[in-house]
């Protein structure tokens, strides 16, 4: 493959998709060798093939707010790539929401499935409606307004979405319930279902606890442990819940968490009710981190900055695209810090990565790293298919050795002679293989 002419026909043919461009462009830098040393991923074309999403629907989704308003939002479906299973990703209800950010998500979804080594396609799905301060009855009347519509091009067979950002296991479970008023079947068609309805034990912790067992392969493999390691995150969802729990578990402690507006740093650790704290804060959809300085009066608040200026041996974002950019990298380094793993998709901006690898710090991209949160979706896919739940033992069990797997995979693909691990070579080509090589076991299609 011809690396250059592929960037620039990328450019060209996504103009002002920056996030897109970012992610495939990533990719397309890693996998040059292994494609050129490859010859048939070129004779069929994949890598061309692979950068275009199969198919993008884009839909108006109208719905009434508490006071008789009609709103319209933008909503988008990208179905990436269906070569090795149905396609599978999350929903994200944010203000961000494009069709960029859509394709940037489907993509590296596409590659993070492959990795779990479950039968799933990439898909991403979403709308630009805003959850912050609306009420039960309008988060309501927007899922079931948005399932009307996406519910024409989903089956359990088909098209199976989750939840992300914005949308957790009551907005999922509306879906559901929107779907199944539709199409008169109780399927599988979502994942990240409340229990009732067929969901996962262990799925709403599962993104944080894919990542700190991910985290505990790429100390193992420095010959370092968990215990003791300062840590610091970024967001207070669901995947900084869980991160936080298992840190606790594991004897490794958080200080810092943030929100859009500003951070919490709590030099005791975040631990215990505490933690089940940040689940309420998240609950109450105002999007603020502030009052947990007020419950907690010796954690301080740090009004309009990000958590990376604080030291910490372990840095994991959790919240979205490139909230860790070059200077958040370099102050991080400064301050001694010597792993650095995405929790959140493209957690880190392409200088900030090109920092951190050339400083040798212990860098996981998001598709390797949080991998967990859809790896335990196909274990409910699993579940719905065979009509069993497993037990949380069950799940976890199966979820370390999923992260486990990944990691030795990077390694696999993407130790350099010094011995470095470059985690986002090793993913990228790791999670290529699968695709392309089912791609041409399946023919021109
Ligand atoms: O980014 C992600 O991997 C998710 N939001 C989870 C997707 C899923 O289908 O569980």
């Amino acid at each position: 493959m011809d690396l250059n002419k592929l960037i620039a026909e990328l450019e060209e043919k996504n103009p002002a998709q920056p996030l897109y461009i970012q992610a495939a462009k990533e990719v397309l830098e890693t996998i040059v060798d292994f494609v050129n040393e490859n010859p048939k991923y070129d004779k069929y074309s994949i890598v061309e093939r692979i950068l275009e999403p199969e198919r993008i629907i884009q839909f108006k989704v109208t719905w009434v707010d508490d006071n008789g308003k009609i709103h319209v939002n933008r909503a988008f479906r990208v179905q990436h790539n269906m070569a090795i299973g149905p396609y599978k990703g999350g929903c994200r209800f944010h203000k961000s929401v494009n069709q960029d950010s859509m394709k940037f998500l489907a993509f590296e979804q596409t590659f993070k499935n492959s990795l779990t080594t479950l039968p799933m396609g990439g898909g991403k799905g979403g709308s630009d409606f805003d959850p912050t301060g609306k009420s039960e009855g309008e988060m309501m009347r927007f899922c079931q307004a948005f399932m009307t519509e996406l519910q024409k091009y989903l089956g359990p067979e088909t098209d199976v979405p989750a939840g992300d950002i914005g949308v957790s296991g009551r907005e999922v479970a509306w879906m559901f319930g929107q779907y199944k008023r539709i199409r008169g079947e109780h399927v599988g068609v979502l994942t990240g279902k409340t229990l009732n309805l067929g969901g996962s034990l262990i799925r709403p912790e599962a993104t944080g606890f894919g990542a700190i067992y991910f985290l505990q392969g790429m100390l193992a493999a420095k010959g370092d442990t968990i215990a003791g390691k300062k840590v610091v995150l970024s967001g207070f969802g669901n995947v900084t819940w869980g991160a936080a729990l298992k840190c606790e578990e594991l004897g490794a402690k958080v200080i810092a968490i943030s929100g859009p507006d500003g951070y919490i740093l709590d030099e005791d650790g975040i631990t215990g009710d505490k933690v089940v704290y940040l689940t309420e804060l998240l609950g109450t959809r105002n999007n603020v981190v502030a009052p947990y300085a007020t419950k907690y009066p010796k954690a301080k608040f740090i009004a309009g900055k990000k958590s990376w200026e604080v030291p910490c041996d372990v840095a994991i974002p959790c919240a979205i695209q490139n909230e860790l950019n070059k200077e958040d990298a370099e102050k991080l380094i400064a301050n001694g810090c010597q792993y650095v793993v995405e929790a959140s998709n493209m957690g880190c901006t392409a200088d900030a990565i090109h920092v951190l690898q050339t400083n040798k710090v212990s860098f996981a991209p998001g598709k390797a790293a949080n991998a967990g949160g859809v790896a335990t979706s196909g274990l409910e896919m699993t579940q719905n298919s065979m009509k069993l739940a497993w037990t949380r033992e069950e799940v976890d069990e199966k979820l370390k050795a999923i992260m486990s797997n990944i990691h030795a995979n990077c390694v696999k693909y993407g130790t350099e002679k010094d011995g470095y691990i470059n985690y986002v070579k090793g993913a990228n080509i790791a999670g290529f293989i699968k695709v392309a090589d089912a791609m041409i076991e399946q023919g021109v299609i």
